[in-house]
């Protein structure tokens, strides 16, 4: 044979691989102009209008049930590479317009499937000149997900996606591991070490390949308040070692995908932000894969730790980028003018201090309106934390966010 034919036929056949998306990558859906086709071994799914997967064996929606008796899985090593893919910017004078204008990714909301049949509601979370970025409150957590071992329910979750898509908006993927809101199967199993490795891996391998190209929050909250490591079911079976099997998994599941450490009382000195900057060194030096660090800032009016910008600073200097994933700032009820006011300005420092750090990416409100905030089921007698007041009516808060950003 010629060598121009042995050369053509290499190159149909390298051209052949290249056109065949691997397990757990996307292989069609709206807007997808890569491979239909999947690689041996794997079918193409679909998700939702907007995604299909190659997921092993024969087109199904539910993975293969792994019994506690597995042994540990080696998530895909080779996943597909995306990236989180930046809409294009809004103009104009509002939240997430003026973020992008100031450099940042998003200015962005929680929301919550519940929310989305208030049609007023979904009218502003859908306006990306407000909001350039969604995170789901509840409906990608462990047990909205895989309620039952190895079965997992991606609706919920794939109803918010497909809202920001929609709209212009990219996603934060929230959360893999987590010791709340964690079915009791995994919580209660008596599994082995090796066992809730292999469960670990399964559930953040499959959730980060399901949702690719996005923003996650791989590990959440796993210290408590005195710097010292949460006792919970993983904590208590893998030591430490669980968050390197979490990161190591959802890196393998989709490596164009940012993946997080995200805490609550790490935005001032003090012993959690000593344990978490101690976290992140301790994992670059060995090569675990991580890429930020979600500073929730669930905060009190008047208490805004003046340490913010700084504590940012401190983890970007470790080569992590930050992002304030759950800002909202609550007062004692009843509301005054002056507590609104200082909630302005808090909103406003807060604001200012990710504008002020390069490698802060954006900033989250969990949620925009206190018509759909936590707090008041949480904390009694307080609240209206958010900026938009619960007639969806902006409040003064709203004026400091796009003062900061302007
Ligand atoms: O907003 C979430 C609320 O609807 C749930 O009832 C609650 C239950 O744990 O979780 C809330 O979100 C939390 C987030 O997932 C992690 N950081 C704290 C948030 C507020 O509790």
């Amino acid at each position: 044979m010629k060598l121009s034919a042995i050369f053509l036929g290499l190159a149909a056949y390298v051209s052949l691989a290249i056109a065949q998306s691997q397990e757990w990558g996307q292989c069609g859906g709206i807007g997808w102009a890569g491979s239909t086709t999947c690689v041996s071994g794997t079918a193409c799914t679909v998700i939702n209008p907007y995604y299909s997967q190659c997921l092993p064996g024969t087109a199904s929606t539910t993975p293969p049930v792994i019994t506690p008796t597995t042994t540990p899985t080696t998530p895909p090593s080779t996943g597909p590479t995306s990236t989180v893919s930046i809409p294009p910017s809004p103009t104009g004078t509002n939240s997430n317009a003026l973020a992008r204008a100031a450099g940042k990714l998003y200015f962005g909301t929680a929301t919550d499937n519940s929310e989305l049949s208030d049609t007023a509601y979904v009218a502003i979370l859908s306006d990306n000149t407000y909001f350039g970025q969604l995170s789901p409150a509840n409906s990608m957590k462990w047990d909205a997900t895989e309620p039952e071992q190895g079965v997992f329910t991606f609706t919920g979750g794939d109803q918010i996606v497909n809202q920001a898509k929609v709209h212009g908006q990219i996603m934060r993927g929230h959360n893999c591991v987590w010791y709340n809101q964690l079915p009791s199967w995994v919580s209660n199993g008596g599994f082995t070490a090796a066992q809730l490795t292999s469960i670990i891996q399964n559930h953040c391998g499959t959730l980060v390949g399901h949702y690719q190209g996005q923003i996650w929050d791989v590990v959440n909250e796993p210290f408590n308040d005195d710097g010292t490591w949460r006792s919970d079911v993983f904590y208590n079976t893998l030591g430490t070692s669980y968050v390197d099997i979490a990161l190591q998994a959802a890196r393998a599941a989709d490596p164009g995908t940012k993946i997080y450490i995200n805490d609550y009382n790490i935005e001032m000195t003090g012993a959690k932000a000593t344990s978490m900057l101690n976290l992140i060194k301790n994992l670059k030096s060995r090569g675990i894969p991580v890429d930020g660090v979600g500073l929730q800032c669930h905060f009190i009016v008047g208490e805004v730790p003046t340490s913010l910008q700084s504590i940012m600073q401190q983890f970007t200097a470790l080569g992590v980028e930050v992002a304030i994933t759950e800002l909202d700032i609550r007062m004692t009820l009843p509301a005054t003018n002056a507590l609104l006011a200082q909630q302005e300005t808090d909103y406003k420092n807060v604001i200012s201090a990710c504008k002020a750090v390069s490698g802060c990416v954006g900033v989250t409100v969990w949620d925009y309106t206190d018509k759909y905030s936590w707090v008041p089921s949480t904390f009694s007698g307080q609240g209206e934390a958010c900026p938009w007041d619960a007639n969806l009516q902006k409040k003064p808060a709203y004026s400091g966010i796009t003062a900061a950003w302007s």
